[in-house]
């Protein structure tokens, strides 16, 4: 499944010019090595070569391309959706279609010059061998819109987050309310760092014991979801599919500039669009009296995890309960 999702194992692809030169180049080179007693028989033989040799390294090539490229539809969701926003789906899909129709065409093509060859007088030889040349080189120019998206969309996919198949726990709240020192906290390590499309930020990815993923957002699930345009909003809502769970992270002390209640305010909304469960947690607990910590938690009515991040205080409750569905007897559970 990971090589599935992964676009770097794509090759760069070439204008098709530089192939056909190749081939033919090579298709010469090969022909040189040929030789038989028989002088207009070594000339049949060194067309065939070429014939041969050309059509190997052009459907090499293409059948390369088609291999080694990730297949949008046995993609989880999730990546479906990111690659999405980064490129044209559909035309993706028929531009690997051109160049699989492209691979079988030009196969086809060989073939039948081949008999040709066989079958033809000396002296048409060489103008049969250059028909051939002839049409190989139009197939590959009716795809070279193809190879100019397809090498397009490498370029951007190859820079796609890597996420892994695993119970994976976004994280959300308001700027500076702590989330990527929580995630640090929680993980213990400093988290590995994916681009993500249409942000300029990164997203960043942490683990806890092999069996949850942590992902944490800038940028993303920091603000209301009615304040964005439709392409945030599409990036926004590609994590829906990503994330077993959300993990809202509250300042009660609110130092980072937003009031409990707008927190709260945006914990509906996100509750409303994610079909998700939601973990609570108040970070900064270093910071807000017992009393204050008290009302705040009975006006959620929610399970609530209290945590400080600044001084590692209560994440023994938060990762044990993070890591009990997610531990490999309970995997299935995520299948
Ligand atoms: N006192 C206190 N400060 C914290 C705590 N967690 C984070 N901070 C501080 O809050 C600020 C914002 O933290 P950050 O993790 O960048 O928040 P983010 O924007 O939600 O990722 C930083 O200055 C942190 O040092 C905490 O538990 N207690
Ligand atoms: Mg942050």
């Amino acid at each position: 499944m990971e090589d599935q999702i992964d676009f770097r194992r794509m090759p760069v692809i070439h204008p098709y010019r530089q192939i056909l030169d190749k081939a033919y180049s090579e298709a010469s080179d090969a022909s040189k090595t040929v030789s038989a007693e028989n002088k207009l028989l070594e000339i049949r033989i060194k067309e065939l070569k070429r014939v041969e040799t050309a059509v190997e390294i052009i459907c090499n090539y293409l059948n390369n391309i088609v291999e080694k490229t990730p297949h949008v539809n046995l993609m989880p969701q999730y990546y479906t959706e990111i690659v999405s926003l980064a490129i044209d789906k559909e035309q993706f899909k028929k531009s690997l279609g051109a160049v699989r129709w492209a691979a079988e065409k030009s196969k086809e093509l060989s073939t039948t010059y081949k008999k040709k060859l066989k079958g033809a007088q000396a002296r048409d030889l060489g103008r049969i061998r250059s028909e051939y040349y002839g049409r190989q080189s139009s197939v590959l120019h009716q795809i070279r819109r193809d190879f100019i998206f397809l090498e397009a969309c490498r370029a951007r996919l190859k820079n796609l987050p890597k996420f892994k198949e695993m119970k994976t726990v976004v994280i959300a709240g308001f700027p500076n309310v702590g989330k990527s020192s929580l995630l640090k906290t929680l993980t213990g390590a400093e988290p590995n760092i994916q681009p993500y499309p249409f942000t300029t930020k990164h997203v960043r990815v942490g683990y806890i014991e092999k069996y949850v993923q942590l992902v944490d957002t800038p940028g993303l699930l920091d603000r209301s979801l009615d304040k964005r345009n439709d392409i945030e909003l599409q990036a926004v809502l590609a994590l829906r599919h990503l994330s077993d769970m959300i993990l809202f992270v509250f300042d009660a002390s609110e130092t980072c500039g937003y009031k409990m209640t707008e927190q709260v305010s945006l914990y509906k909304e996100m509750k409303k669009s994610f079909e998700v469960p939601f973990i609570v947690c108040f970070n900064k607990c270093d910071l807000i009296s017992g009393k204050d910590l008290e009302k705040y938690t009975k006006k959620m009515g929610t399970n609530i995890y209290q945590v400080s991040a600044l001084k590692n205080n209560g994440f023994d409750k938060l990762r044990e309960f993070l890591l009990v569905d997610a531990l490999p007897s309970k995997k299935k559970f995520y299948q």
